[in-house]
């Protein structure tokens, strides 16, 4: 190997390589934020989106969830990501990051101003978890459901969540730009396509149903925020392959 080699190898090694058995903490920067992420996990694009939309400076450390590294239980019991770094804080679960970012920096806000308006936004993050949980259960399963019966799992979340977005009217749950219900729940949005790779066929929703959903869709998927993040549905149909069969999934590609 020569030195030049060397050289890119190493920086790259230390912005973007995903740490594993054996690894080490990268050196903290002072002041910075740092994220511990994995490339392809949906609620560590949470704070991500957030950290983007509110142009707050971070930095991202990957983490080989295969194979975690031992100090990483340090940060996170669990060694689950997302894990924010703030200072001698350290946040954990996505919605409590996110929160935390959005109070922390007032720029940029992505919730409303008027606790009463917050506290809608709060019950819609709810109905969110609600779609994730039924998400989960298609996407990962490894068992024959029927057509309809999925399509009867996820319909009533999604349905929910429809009628939150006719009720208020607006382009994005956040009014005429994204807000915090936005980007909660886009990740699985962009990712849905790989419940139709994973089970083999389409769901076999009708073309009436969730209007205002697909029309959301398409416009978060302008967002340059989005854009930048973007995991399509094969690839992370590829990724619940990895986990399903027990073996390491490449996080370092794509
Ligand atoms: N409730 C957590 C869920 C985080 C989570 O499940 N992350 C997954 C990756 S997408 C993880 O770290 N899995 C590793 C493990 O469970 O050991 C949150 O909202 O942050
Ligand atoms: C997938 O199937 C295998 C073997 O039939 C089983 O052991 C495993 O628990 C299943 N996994 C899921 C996620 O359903
Ligand atoms: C596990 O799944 C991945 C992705 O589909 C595939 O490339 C790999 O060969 C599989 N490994 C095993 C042991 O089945």
């Amino acid at each position: 190997m020569n030195i030049p080699f060397i050289l890119v190898y190493t920086l790259l090694y230390f912005t973007h390589f995903s740490r594993s058995v054996g690894s080490q903490d990268p050196p903290r920067k002072d002041g910075l934020l740092r994220i511990y992420s994995m490339k392809f996990c949906p609620y560590a694009q949470r704070p991500l989106l957030v950290l983007k939309a509110k142009k707050i400076p971070h930095e991202v450390v990957n983490i080989n969830l295969f194979k975690k590294p031992e100090w990483y239980f340090k940060i996170h019991p669990e060694g689950k990501v997302p894990a924010l770094v703030d200072g001698s804080k350290v946040i954990v679960e996505s919605l409590d990051i996110c929160d935390y970012l959005d109070e922390k920096y007032p720029e940029n806000p992505l919730y409303p101003a008027e606790p009463e308006a917050k506290n809608r936004d709060k019950e819609a993050i709810k109905l969110v978890a609600l779609v994730t949980n039924a998400f989960a259960k298609c996407a990962y399963t490894n068992e024959t459901g029927t057509p309809e019966g999925w399509v009867k799992l996820l319909l009533p979340p999604l349905q929910d969540l429809e009628d939150e977005l006719a009720k208020r009217g607006t382009k994005f749950f956040g009014g005429d730009k994204p807000g915090m219900v936005d980007f909660m729940l886009w990740p699985w949005a962009e990712r849905s396509g790989c419940i139709g790779i994973r089970l083999g066929y389409k769901l076999p929703f009708r073309n009436e149903d969730l209007l205002l959903l697909r029309q959301w869709k398409k416009d978060m998927s302008q967002q340059p925020v989005c854009q930048e993040l973007f995991i399509s549905g094969d690839i992370f149909a590829k990724m619940i392959s990895y986990k399903i069969n027990g073996t390491e999934p490449p996080y370092d590609e794509y």
